[in-house]
């Protein structure tokens, strides 16, 4: 028995693959201004087709109905696809999108059609071909392209399908991966000469989209151009998934794409500063092919194809323009005024890369020369806090995103997340973690570091987080080969990578070593694999000091020397590590403890160090530490004296207590009020602000005074401790929010 749908002759014999355009369509673009098709699904309603359009001979009596699903147009009447793309092409297009925006398994799985989906993707890049072919044939001066178009599906990998579940997902990465692959395989079979990834509402999506189109570029061994654009939902400036233009363009940077730009939702006015936001940051060509404006209270696009012409022209003028031309509601005649109108303007010059680090959540993380310090907050770490620990084994996860959220308000930058603990799943407690805090925007801004010494967890969490994301870590214990592996795996995800100074050997504690090691992971990664340097995080362990083991005396020494090397031994690369180690043997005594990191950090900043896994919000300012516990402590981090560790045990007995957050030590509030302003700046503290300042203000008479005086004073102390390095940036916050209160209350 057959069933009607296998009838379909598979044109996989009559299939031409492409040749790679992708030189000659770069020295296009380095020309002119290459222009894009409009909507497809416009034209389409204008041929007012009905069921048995869809179903053609092949889905006659296919049990569900089909009207509306516009690829299958291209199986059953090929004849108006291919004349709606001679309409475009005659505009003046050079580049068509395939009509395949939603022929993928997920999407055609409405209609029960996923079993054409080869098929329908075949047939859509030939019936392109034939028009394109023909138009180039006619005027070989001026080739016209066909891009084979992905649909960000109807699906969304960062948000939960049901308001009750919000961790919940409607399917995985891979699965959507898998769906991606079997469309942009059958595009390339077909002949298309690009990919267009377009309308990506979600990164994650999109990420997952790469990964495929990567695995079928390893499979053929050779490239197709891609280009991605992003959808930027509404006014708020942000993808659906609640992304900026240049957190999502940093999330996919790996892609290698030709081009990157905005499509649809909003009209050519309402894109400017979104697209503008893209242009500073992508070093790529930038593309945009608005809707005709917003939708009427109908529903329909009435924008004049001149005024979508006239603002796209202004994009040009302003360098924000290499591929244009429209989308929802875009007919021939917009495509050919667009065209017309941009017709002999200079394209946008492709910007230099930046050569700093960036990383991304909903928001982007630049680490650009001038930036001070970058903090990893460490406390959602089930084996760095028991709490967290609990919270997470009694599936308390509201209490465990609090963890999150303190960390993010304590002034992390970025968030470490750790699930290696032997009773639980830890791959699943990382993917219920992770889609949990994309649900929380204030801590969803942040980037994630994805912590575990077990690389499918690592693999497991990027595979959550639409961001571009950290892998901590990897390194050359297990070998080159699986190294190189893990790399590319990693990279294939989008991922920055923590390379730990480990290897075959064991772990690195002298500065030799860590420096031999990080040398040679930096050779196999930016030498060999091709990885830019400011994706390389090295990480020379920061062990645990005054054990009152002799051989552990110089290990802090050790990473300041190794921080200070790596940075010409290793140009490009980042510079790492996990503060709190330094200082496990004083566990209990947070006063030494909050003390050791304060001081080892200091040094280590000084030393060239970029980034540290911090408790952040529990950081002592350097300064703070009493000068002779400081002493102590750095006797023992230098190793300037044989009974250095025995001194700083003695000392802390003396000093044992709870450490900034739990002490309430209000020994301060005795003083007089301008030295009790000037502290609460320092330290950040708002509690007492208001009275004080009222105080204050009593004693000095007006307002202005004390904001004159004692605030400003006390700013002034927290600039030069800024300048010196000895506070940092999400410190400096804090005290400015307490500035702001007195002078909001004054
Ligand atoms: N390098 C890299 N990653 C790392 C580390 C590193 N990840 C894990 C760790 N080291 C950094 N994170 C922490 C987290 C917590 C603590 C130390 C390092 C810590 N926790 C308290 C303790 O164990 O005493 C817990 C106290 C509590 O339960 O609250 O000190 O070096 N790349």
């Amino acid at each position: 028995m057959t069933s009607p749908d296998t009838t379909l002759t598979r044109p996989t014999e009559g299939a031409t693959v492409a040749p790679d355009v992708s030189s000659e369509l770069r020295s296009a673009l380095d020309e002119r201004i290459l222009i894009l098709d409009g909507a497809m699904g416009t034209m389409i309603q204008a041929h007012d087709l009905v069921e048995d359009d869809y179903r053609g001979e092949v889905l006659a009596k296919h049990g569900q109905e089909l009207r509306g699903n516009a690829d299958l147009l291209s199986l059953t009447r090929p004849d108006i696809i291919e004349d709606i793309h001679r309409e475009f092409l005659d505009a003046g297009a050079d580049i068509l999108g395939t009509n395949t925006f939603s022929a993928q398994a997920i999407s055609q799985a409405d209609y029960g059609t996923q079993h054409l989906v080869r098929e329908m993707n075949l047939a859509s890049a030939q019936v392109a071909r034939r028009a394109t072919d023909d138009f180039t044939r006619r005027d070989p001066s001026r080739p016209r392209y066909v891009a084979g178009a992905i649909g960000p599906t109807n699906i969304t990998l960062s948000i939960s399908p049901d308001v009750e579940r919000p961790e919940a997902r409607s399917t995985t990465f891979d699965v959507l991966a898998d769906a991606y692959l079997e469309q942009a395989r059958a595009l390339v079979d077909g002949g298309v000469h690009l990919l267009i990834l377009e309308t990506s509402f979600d990164t994650l999506n999109l990420k997952a989209c790469i990964a495929a189109v990567h695995r079928l570029f390893t499979e053929r061994g050779r490239r197709w151009p891609l280009m991605l654009s992003m959808t930027i939902t509404d006014r708020s400036g942000r993808t659906l998934s609640g992304q900026t233009p240049e957190a999502a363009w940093f999330a996919v940077e790996h892609a290698g794409a030709l081009s990157v730009g905005l499509n649809c939702a909003l009209g050519a006015e309402e894109m400017r500063p979104h697209l503008a936001a893209l242009s500073a940051v992508a070093s790529c060509h930038l593309s945009c092919y608005p809707n005709a404006g917003l939708p009427n209270a109908f529903g329909e696009y009435d924008e004049r194809p001149e005024h979508t012409a006239s603002v796209l022209r202004d994009f040009a003028d302003d360098g924000l323009l290499n591929i244009a031309g429209g989308c929802c509601g875009t007919l021939p005649e917009h495509i050919r005024a667009v065209a017309d109108a941009l017709e002999g303007v200079t394209p946008r010059a492709l910007p230099e890369r930046r050569p700093w680090a960036a990383f991304s959540g909903l928001e982007p993380l630049e680490l650009r020369p001038e930036t001070n310090f970058t903090l990893i907050g460490e406390r959602t770490n089930v084996t760095g806090s028991r709490r967290f620990a609990r919270l997470i084994k009694n599936g308390d996860h509201e209490a465990a995103l609090q963890v999150a959220l303190d960390q993010v308000r304590g002034g992390a930058n970025i968030l470490d997340v750790n699930m290696d603990e032997g009773l639980l799943d830890s791959e699943h407690e990382m993917t219920r973690f992770l889609n949990l805090l994309a649900t929380e925007p204030e801590a969803a801004r942040l980037p994630v570091m994805v912590d575990s010494s077990r690389f499918e967890v690592i693999e497991a969490g990027l595979k959550c987080l639409q961001g571009k994301s950290i892998a901590n870590s990897i390194s050359l214990k297990e070998g080159e080969d699986v190294f190189r592996a893990q790399a590319r795996t990693l990279r294939g995800l989008g991922a920055a990578v923590v390379v730990m100074a480990f290897d075959e050997e064991g772990q690195a504690v002298d500065t030799e070593r860590k420096l031999a090691i990080c040398r040679r992971a930096y050779r196999i990664l930016v030498e060999d694999e091709g990885w830019l340097p400011h994706d390389v995080i090295f990480d020379p362990n920061v062990l645990t000091v005054a054990t009152g083991i002799e051989e552990h005396d110089d290990y802090a020494i050790a990473f300041l020397e190794a921080t200070r090397q790596l940075q010409e031994a290793c140009p490009g690369a980042l510079i790492s590590g996990g503060i709190s180690n330094l200082s496990f043997s004083f566990r209990g005594n947070a006063v030494v403890r909050e003390a050791m990191n304060a001081a080892f950090l200091y040094h280590a900043i000084g030393a060239g160090l970029d980034m540290a896994i911090v408790n952040a919000g529990q950081l002592a300012v350097y300064e703070d530490v009493p000068e002779n516990l400081r002493g102590r402590i750095e006797d023992v981090l230098f190793a300037r004296r044989d009974d250095a560790t025995e001194r700083l045990v003695e000392m802390a007995e003396e000093v044992r207590g709870e450490g900034t957050r739990r002490t309430v030590d209000l020994s301060w509030r005795e003083n007089p009020v301008e030295e009790r302003l000037r502290h609460a700046l320092v330290q950040g503290i708002a509690d007492h602000i208001d009275a004080d300042a009222e105080e204050a203000r009593q004693k000095l008479g007006r307002p202005l005074d004390v904001i004159e005086g004692p605030l400003m004073d006390g700013m002034k102390v927290v600039g030069d401790l800024f300048g010196d390095g000895k506070m940092f940036l999400p410190q400096v916050v804090k005290s400015a929010r307490v500035m702001k209160k007195a002078v909001a209350y004054l």
